[in-house]
């Protein structure tokens, strides 16, 4: 609310000045003094151009060096190379336009500002120029798009048959996260079956839900393809993991997906930041309402074999809470307890 009043009284208060401004023009327009007001506002605003350009470029050049580790983070996925060099030659390629069309614009704004002495010449059209500066720029995006998205096209494919598949559910405000089991397969959803013991709507008169296990954190295993099975239950969110390159949109009633391949676990990724505490994050990029900052979670990329061990150390969501099969029919009951006797064998 405060904000809003401010930005009323910021925006009065402009008018104001521009209102004052204008009633001064308007005095020397009757006085018969325009001309010489014009040309200093103009030679006023031309010299703002040139400090608006030497200004905001060295911010600008400043604040890239100073962040410049920030879109360094070391990559710890194999499709993350790919994003990271597409990024930069995108960057390099926008970057040398950006700061060549700004330097001219700013430049040619101061030096062919209003003068009494010059006329304009008379340059309606160049045709050949006009081929070039359509041509070339259409080219350059072509060659940007077509790559950019054989990349998107790589990453939102199927995912290979032996991958892991990994649930992620995005709440306010926070993250549940399931795995299919000793089977590979999750179990079906549905939002109606959201109960306060069944957060995620599992349907467990479905067979394949039955040895479904929940984790507080994300473990995936180094060198295998992973698939995370992305939805939300209520708002839009976006599950980012920076080091993997990975960010995908969390849509309620539109599950997405992303696949990818780790490859450096926690371990060595610890070693090659010389930080024994290091933990790849997971975080919220969607700004999702007021406890949007509290969505963090960790992933823990593992040895295969180590990850297998941990695997198995699961604990299904009917062992924790038998009562989540209560009201099913007879033959669920029974396949749930035969799992349970075989994973305790
Ligand atoms: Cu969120």
């Amino acid at each position: 609310m405060y904000g809003f009043l401010i930005a009323i009284g910021v925006v009065l208060l402009v008018s104001i000045i521009w209102m004052v401004y204008r009633i001064q023009t308007l005095v020397s327009v009757v006085k018969g003094s325009d001309k010489k007001v014009v040309t200093r506002s103009n030679n006023i605003n031309a010299i703002l151009f040139m400090l608006f350009l030497f200004g905001m470029g060295a911010w600008l050049f400043w604040y890239s060096i100073k962040e410049y580790d920030n879109y360094q983070i070391p990559i710890a996925s194999e499709h993350g190379v790919v994003t990271d060099r597409l990024f930069w030659i995108t960057m390099a390629v926008t970057g040398v336009v950006f700061i060549i069309t700004h330097i001219l614009l700013f430049w040619f704004s101061y030096k062919y500002r209003y003068d009494e002495n010059k006329r304009a010449a008379y340059y309606p059209d160049n045709n050949k120029l006009e081929v070039i500066w359509t041509l070339v720029p259409a080219l350059v995006l072509t060659v940007l798009v077509v790559t950019g998205w054989k990349a998107w096209s790589d990453i939102t494919s199927p995912a290979p048959d032996n991958a892991h598949a990994i649930e992620i559910m995005g709440y306010q405000f926070a993250w549940e996260i399931r795995y299919p089991g000793k089977d590979n397969q999750m179990g079906e959803f549905d939002y109606r079956l959201i109960t306060a013991t069944n957060s995620r709507g599992i349907n467990f008169s479905d067979k394949n839900a039955l040895d479904d296990f929940g984790a507080q954190n994300v473990v995936v295993p180094k060198g295998e393809p992973v698939l995370l099975m992305i939805r939300a239950r209520d708002v839009l969110h976006s599950v980012f993991i920076p080091h993997m390159r990975v960010k995908m949109d969390a849509v309620p009633g539109m599950p997405t997906r992303f696949w990818f391949v780790a490859n450096k676990t926690t371990a060595e990724m610890q070693e090659e930041l010389g930080n024994p505490d290091f933990q790849y994050e997971i975080a919220c990029a969607e700004v999702c309402g007021s406890g949007h900052f509290s969505m963090k979670k960790f992933i823990t990329v593992l040895e295969p074999d180590e990850y297998q061990k941990w695997y198995n150390e699961q604990a299904t969501f009917i062992e924790q809470d038998p009562d989540l099969i209560a009201d099913l029919p007879d033959d669920i009951k029974e396949l749930a307890a035969i799992q349970i006797s075989e994973s305790n064998k």
